[in-house]
């Protein structure tokens, strides 16, 4: 069978596509499950930004495919419908198949008749995907796979659950980069690569998706493994790496054996960025921070979330984010950042304001943390994802204002607190960390100087969209600036020029539910 896979083109404010094109990992890994006698590409829309519709419908004429795989998220919902119409009009008898956290847990946003979605895989999907695969081959009844809903004439059939793979076993396969149609990913020049060492986690952070997409565990692959898949993407030219483990931080012992064994096979060179949680890196200290950097990280995404308590509990990441001692718990962030920098690390902090309670100050508070003790900032507003417990209590308490989830790219405000406009606190983020994205600038050029003299200039402009010489001479206000930047991003949005087969989509509270069991 041949089988295309695309993952969207949306990228949003803090990855921004001149400097940084990531590869989307759940394409790799569904390629690398799937028999071998399958032709199947990978196109991450990502690379061609520009030019979505030509390179579709190039993809389309020379694969000729007769599954389209579609990855997902909430916020690139839109072009995902019109990038499915598209590839229709194109080749009408091309079966899709969607997956990814917004199918995962939204389903009833993909049921609609008229978006021509066949199938749709929840959760975990190398498996799933592989089984859905092999019974388009052989004939087998769809209800027979677990973790899917099949369309069955004008409903949707929902399968049994799936449970999370263990990964310690072979169960899952490892990537297959080869089928990568297209290229240019890039971290500021370096090719880039992203590479899973453990999946899932623990926690139950209020925000997070990855509860409700996988439940509560957290699985390692065998390290062997994990060094296998690095020196695969080495060999295929990634100078840059991410980790992108839901939380590798979940078992400090074994990320300082990977960091061990990553330089025992002399694959440290390489530029690692990692997410992690504050308390574990707060408390090894020294010790593990010395070890990350002689391993290659780089880049370390701090999950702060807040500096204030209240906020924590209302986040419900104070237990990641915090330590016992004889002075009670304490907060452990500064003390994360500050062994992270002292070993040459950079810190991108990832923030969350605009809480319900939040007043002024505290987004103050926040925003001047990231300003004194942050490399790069990544400070979002509260989004209200499908089925995390956020958006549950956010639509009970009414403080949703923004319905369309094609703004919920995280730098959008759309839920409103107590005493604050979402817009004002939208516009005091966006304000801030312009300034913030500039004062990297020095650290960026010592060690990539020949791109950031090349794009230096561009990237700025990006920074900065919406500025005109009237409001740097000052005839301008900042917040005609904003209005402008805000009108630039909406446009931007519109990624795929081809109608939304939902004009008027439907909003999530009123959505057909047409799922039915499996027969
Ligand atoms: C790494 C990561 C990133 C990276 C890399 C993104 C990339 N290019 O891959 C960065 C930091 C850039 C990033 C950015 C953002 N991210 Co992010 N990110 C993650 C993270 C940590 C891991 C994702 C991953 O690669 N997992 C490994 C792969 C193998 O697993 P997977 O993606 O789940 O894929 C499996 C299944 O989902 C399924 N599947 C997926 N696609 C498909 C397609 C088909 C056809 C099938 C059959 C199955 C299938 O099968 C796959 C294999 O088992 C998750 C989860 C988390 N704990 O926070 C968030 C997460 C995916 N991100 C999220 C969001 C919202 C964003 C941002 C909008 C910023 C933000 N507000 O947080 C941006 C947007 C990025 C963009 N496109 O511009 C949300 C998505 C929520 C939602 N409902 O859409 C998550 C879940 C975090 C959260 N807030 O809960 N992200
Ligand atoms: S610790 Fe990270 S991955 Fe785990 S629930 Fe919280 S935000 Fe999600």
């Amino acid at each position: 069978m041949r089988i295309l896979l695309l993952s969207m083109p949306d990228s949003f404010e803090h990855t921004p596509t001149i400097a940084i094109r990531i590869p989307n990992g759940a394409l790799v890994s569904l390629a690398g499950n799937l028999d071998p006698h399958h032709q199947v590409a990978i196109a991450d829309l990502v690379l061609a930004q520009s030019s979505v519709r030509r390179t579709i419908e190039h993809l389309i004429d020379q694969h000729r495919p007769d599954l389209v795989g579609l990855s997902v998220m909430t916020f690139q919902r839109a072009t995902a419908r019109r990038v499915i119409a598209l590839i229709r009009s194109l080749k009408p008898d091309v079966r899709f198949v969607i997956g990814g956290y917004d199918p995962s847990l939204a389903p009833e946003a993909w049921t609609h008749p008229d978006l021509g979605v066949d199938f749709i895989v929840r959760g975990e999907g190398d498996v799933t995907f592989r089984e859905l695969v092999r019974a388009l081959e052989s004939g087998r009844p769809f209800g027979e796979i677990a973790g899917s809903l099949y369309r069955d004439g004008e409903e949707f059939r929902k399968t049994p659950h799936r449970e999370a793979a263990r990964l310690d076993r072979d169960d899952i396969r490892p990537p297959n980069r080869a089928a990568r149609a297209l290229s240019g990913y890039t971290m500021m020049g370096r090719p880039i690569d992203v590479v899973e060492t453990s999946r899932g986690c623990t926690f139950d952070c209020s925000f997070c998706s990855i509860i409700e997409m996988r439940g509560r565990n957290f699985f390692r692959f065998p390290i062997a493994r994990v060094i296998d898949d690095i020196r695969d993407a080495r060999d295929r030219g990634a100078r840059s790496i991410f980790l992108v483990d839901d939380n590798i931080t979940l078992d400090v012992d074994r990320f300082e054996s990977l960091c061990h064994a990553i330089i025992d096979a002399g694959l440290h060179r390489i530029d690692y960025l990692v997410q992690g949680m504050t308390a574990p890196i707060a408390s090894r200290g020294d010790a593990l921070a010395a070890l990350m950097r002689r391993a290659g990280f780089r880049y370390v995404f701090l999950g702060i979330e807040n500096v204030l308590d209240d906020d924590l509990v209302f986040l419900k990441a104070r237990a990641k984010n915090s330590r016992l001692n004889s002075a009670g718990r304490t907060n452990t962030s500064l003390a994360a950042v500050n062994v992270l920098r002292r070993h040459g690390m950079l810190v991108v902090g990832g923030l969350i304001v605009g809480n319900p309670g939040d007043r002024r100050e505290s987004v103050v508070a926040n925003l001047e943390f990231a300003k004194r003790h942050v490399d790069w900032p990544y400070i979002q507003h509260p989004t209200p994802y499908p089925g995390t417990p956020m958006t549950r209590d956010f639509e009970q308490r009414g403080l949703v204002v923004n319905s369309q989830p094609d703004e919920y790219d995280g730098t959008t405000a759309v839920t409103r607190g107590e005493h604050l406009d979402p817009e004002e606190v939208e516009f005091m983020r966006w304000k801030a960390e312009r300034w913030m994205k500039v004062r990297h600038m020095p650290a960026a050029f010592r060690h990539d100087p020949w791109f950031v003299l090349r794009n230096g200039s561009r990237m700025l402009a990006h920074t900065f969209r919406g500025t005109s010489w009237r409001s740097i001479v000052g005839l301008e206000e900042d917040r005609d600036v904003f209005r402008r930047y805000r009108a630039i991003r909406r446009r931007e949005r519109q990624y795929l020029d081809w109608p939304d087969p939902l004009a008027e989509p439907v909003p999530a509270s009123q959505q057909r539910r047409s799922i039915a069991a499996a027969r």
